[in-house]
Order: structure tokens, then C-alpha cells, then sequence
């Protein structure tokens, strides 16, 4: 196969076709407007491509039960940014949509996470990937599946995660 051909077929296999994953959630205001314009914020200078899209998924709220149902999806994205910057460019995205921190896992306008970065493992005290609790995590799981089918975490594949779980908080808009 000519190199040009191997690297186009390089690209495209699942396991490389795509930088990073981004989960996107909101519960507060238009919950379907807010996710789709964290995404054209995201790419509006062209440093984040996004390659595949996860559906809208309507989710029960986890941890902080005590607020409203979220708005949930993944976005896998290509990028020539690093870790630390990509995060700089979904934080800046946050505020300028008016996020207010207030308590953890509490309400919010927008919440952009780096769950995945090719296969780094990073533990920084501001950036933790792949992110922390994903297991755990219906409303990140199902939207995850439909970006990246193949992904294991640690040895373990999406289903398997999801086995554990109660997916059923979780559904398609
Ligand atoms: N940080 C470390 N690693 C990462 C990473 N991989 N991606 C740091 C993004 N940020 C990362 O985040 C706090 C700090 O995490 C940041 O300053 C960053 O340096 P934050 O977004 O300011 O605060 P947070 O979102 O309240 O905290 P956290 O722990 O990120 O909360 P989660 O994990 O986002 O959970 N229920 C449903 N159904 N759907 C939801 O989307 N979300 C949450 C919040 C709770 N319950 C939910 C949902
Ligand atoms: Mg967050």
C-alpha cells in the first residue's frame, strides 16, 4: 500500500480516527441550545475538528440529586492542541456562556470534560484524563458508546462499564 494510502487507513481505524473526547452536559436554561453552542464555540477557530457527534440524551442528575434533569452528549474531536490547552479552550468556553461555580457537581449552563486524550494517562492537579469517575457514569457512558464504540478503560469495554450501571436514566431526545 502506498503511504499516503496507510496513513488515510491509519486515520480512519476507531482507535485513531480522533484526538480526544469531550463530554458536554447541562441543566440549566435551553438545555438542547446550550449543548450546541458549547460545540460551535469549541470549534469557531478551528483548532477542534469534531469528527463524531453523540445523540442528545436526557439524564437523571448523579451525585447532586437534588437539581434538575441534564442535557448530556460526546463530542470526539481531532485537534493539533495539547491536553493543557484544550482544556484553557473548553474552560474559556464555560465562562463566556455564563457559567457560575457554585457547588460541586451543582447546577451549571454548560460543563465541557476532557474524558479521553489519545492514550494518556495524565494526573495533574488541574487536569485529570482519562477522566476520573467515568466509570461510574451512565449519562457519560451511553453518549460515549456512540463516539467511540471500541474504547476500553482500563482493560474494560464500554458494556461492560455500563453492566454495572443503570443506563435506563438515560435517554435519547
Ligand atoms: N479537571 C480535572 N480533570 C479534568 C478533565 N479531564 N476535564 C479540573 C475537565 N476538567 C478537569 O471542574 C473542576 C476542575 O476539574 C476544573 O477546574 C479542572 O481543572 P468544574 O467543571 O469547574 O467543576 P465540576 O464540573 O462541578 O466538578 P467535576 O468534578 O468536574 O464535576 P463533573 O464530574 O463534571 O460532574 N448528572 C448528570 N445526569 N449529568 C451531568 O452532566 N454532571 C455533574 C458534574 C454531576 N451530575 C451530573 C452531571
Ligand atoms: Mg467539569
Amino acid at each position: 500500500m502506498a503511504k499516503v494510502e496507510r496513513e488515510a487507513a491509519h486515520l480512519q481505524g476507531p482507535a485513531h480516527a480522533f484526538d480526544a473526547i469531550l463530554g458536554l452536559g447541562t441543566n440549566l436554561g435551553d438545555r438542547v441550545h446550550n449543548i450546541e453552542e458549547a460545540i460551535r464555540r469549541l470549534t469557531a477557530d478551528g483548532s477542534i475538528r469534531v469528527v463524531a457527534r453523540s445523540k442528545l440524551y436526557r439524564s437523571a442528575p448523579w451525585g447532586v440529586t437534588d437539581q434538575d434533569w441534564f442535557v448530556n452528549a460526546c463530542v470526539a474531536v481531532q485537534t493539533g492542541l495539547s491536553p493543557h490547552a484544550l482544556l484553557k479552550q473548553c474552560q474559556t468556553v464555560e465562562n463566556d456562556m455564563g457559567r457560575v461555580r457554585t457547588r460541586r457537581w451543582g447546577p451549571r449552563i454548560i460543563d465541557v470534560d476532557i474524558l479521553t486524550f489519545r492514550d494518556l494517562e495524565i494526573a495533574d492537579s488541574d487536569l485529570t484524563v482519562p477522566h476520573p469517575l467515568i466509570a461510574e457514569r451512565a449519562f457519560v457512558l451511553v453518549p460515549l458508546k456512540d463516539v467511540a464504540p471500541e474504547l476500553k478503560l482500563n482493560g474494560r469495554t464500554i458494556d461492560a462499564m455500563l453492566e454495572k450501571l443503570d443506563s435506563r436514566e438515560v435517554q435519547p431526545i
